[in-house]
């Protein structure tokens, strides 16, 4: 959105060739060694040299005379020379090509203090390389500039910038923790979770003495791991089959959910990554309920090369749980994923219907698929779900789709049990393990 913007004033000030000349010599006024070729490029900010700025913008406009150019132009060139510093700061971030990648999450601006401190760490070490008189003309040159750049500074160190004793109050953490729940809330992370990081930062921080030069870093590693202990690391699914079938024994994987959250392409999904590691599964059409389903599931099956046990529609999804389960038995099959018709955990004789699948396939994981995206409802889907049949581990889906990403800290946290996978597309290979490193990565944490 901003670019575009950018692009289109561009356009605007005809500054299409000039720009990159503009940039290199700007940025060399900012923060390289002010050679006297320098100062022959229209590039200072004071004020004599603005005065001769103004008829090279009113060059492109020859209808107008520089004297008459109007508010409105003035301010657009005000507008441009903005941007271009913007330019100029934005290839000094060149520097830190991490730093930026890792800035995605929502949390990331937690981090703007740290990223500003590495910029300024380095233009300290070109500094030092400096002879003493090109630092005076330089400094008389950024003046100006440096009235309009905004130092960025995260809420933290301007919390920190306040505090007055070293040892920690909860109205420290209150006041810390403010902004940061909000960023949470506007995510889709539940209130209930959010509430369970600020109690765990309240435990680390209140009543610590702290360096005051190490304030923001203990607040930031508190912040950390406080976030970072509301996940669970799921174990290897992989490895959970592979044990049980060591004891001659098939393992079985049943999936629930509300219509249309992704069971089906997640099972699709799941047979392809078991096969890719050497275990054989078989699938279980035990949704007989919704139109076209069982096609569905056999179509999934053909395309893997993997087998599908399927009843009429109608009949009990009980009876083809256990039917599939017998077949992987006979035929040394590996793993049954038993697929089940979306419902709502409201309609008690859904459920009970689900009780039963369970109760006869006796499955070593129940795994409640949820949509990502539905964030908060998500999270209470996956309560009820779990206090009405209980749930063993989640699936994610639609992650690729989630711009947000609150539910993947909430889902696991409201019902204490791991996220195993993420959905990230439409395509077999689309099922991402879930990784707690990944997420504080994601949130800019890590
Ligand atoms: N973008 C994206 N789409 C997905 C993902 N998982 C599933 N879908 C899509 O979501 C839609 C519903 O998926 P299904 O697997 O049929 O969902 P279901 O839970 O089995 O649906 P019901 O059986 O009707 O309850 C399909 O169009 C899928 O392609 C995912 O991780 N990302
Ligand atoms: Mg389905």
């Amino acid at each position: 959105m901003f670019s575009s913007l950018r692009d289109k004033l561009k356009g605007f000030f005809g500054t299409k060739e000039e720009p990159k000349e503009e940039k290199k010599a700007k940025k060399a006024a900012k923060k390289e060694k002010p050679t006297k070729s320098k100062k022959s490029k229209p590039v200072k900010v004071s004020k004599s040299k603005q005065v001769e700025q103004k008829p090279a913008v009113s060059k492109s406009k020859p209808d107008k005379a520089a004297s008459e150019e109007s508010p409105l132009e003035q301010e657009l060139e005000e507008v441009e020379k903005t941007l271009k510093k913007t330019q100029a700061t934005s290839e000094d971030k060149s520097h830190l090509p991490d730093l930026k990648q890792e800035q995605s999450g929502f949390l990331a601006k937690l981090f703007k203090k740290t990223q500003a401190e590495e910029r300024q760490k380095i233009s300290i070490e070109e500094e030092k390389t400096k002879p003493e008189e090109e630092k005076i003309e330089q400094e008389e040159s950024e003046e100006e500039i440096i009235k309009h750049e905004e130092k960025p500074k995260s809420f933290l160190s301007r919390f920190t910038s306040k505090l007055t004793t070293t040892t920690l109050k909860k109205e420290h953490v209150d006041e810390i923790f403010e902004p940061l729940e909000i960023i949470l809330l506007e995510n889709n992370v539940n209130l209930s979770t959010v509430d369970k990081i600020k109690e765990n930062l309240e435990k680390d921080l209140v009543g610590i003495e702290v360096k005051k030069d190490k304030i923001e870093e203990t607040i930031l590693q508190s912040l950390k791991s406080s976030i970072e202990s509301v996940l669970i690391e799921p174990p290897s699914l992989i490895e959970l089959i592979r044990q049980k079938n060591k004891t001659g024994n098939i393992y079985t994987i049943v999936f629930f959910g509300i219509n249309g959250s992704g069971k089906t392409t997640s099972i699709a999904k799941l047979a392809h990554k078991l096969q890719k590691s050497g275990i054989k599964p078989l699938l279980a059409a035990a949704d007989t309920f919704r139109a076209a389903s069982i096609e569905q599931l056999k179509t999934h099956g053909e395309r893997l090369g993997v087998q599908v046990i399927a009843h009429d529609y109608g009949s009990d999804p009980a009876a083809v749980a256990f039917d599939a389960k017998s077949y992987a038995e006979k035929h040394n099959l590996n793993c049954v994923l038993i697929d089940t018709a979306g419902r709502m955990y409201t309609k008690s004789n859904l459920m009970k219907e689900m009780e039963k699948i369970i109760r006869v396939s006796k499955p070593d994981l129940k795994i409640f698929v949820a949509e990502s995206i539905t964030g908060n409802d998500a999270t209470q889907q996956a309560s009820m779900f779990n206090e009405a049949i209980g749930i063993d581990g989640i699936i994610l889906t639609k992650a690729d789709v989630d711009e947000k990403g609150g539910a993947a800290l909430s889902v696991s946290q409201v019902t204490g049990k791991p996220i195993f996978f993420l959905g990230m597309g439409q395509k077999y290979d689309d099922l991402k393990e879930f990784k707690k490193s990944d997420i504080m990565k994601n949130l800019g944490l890590d």
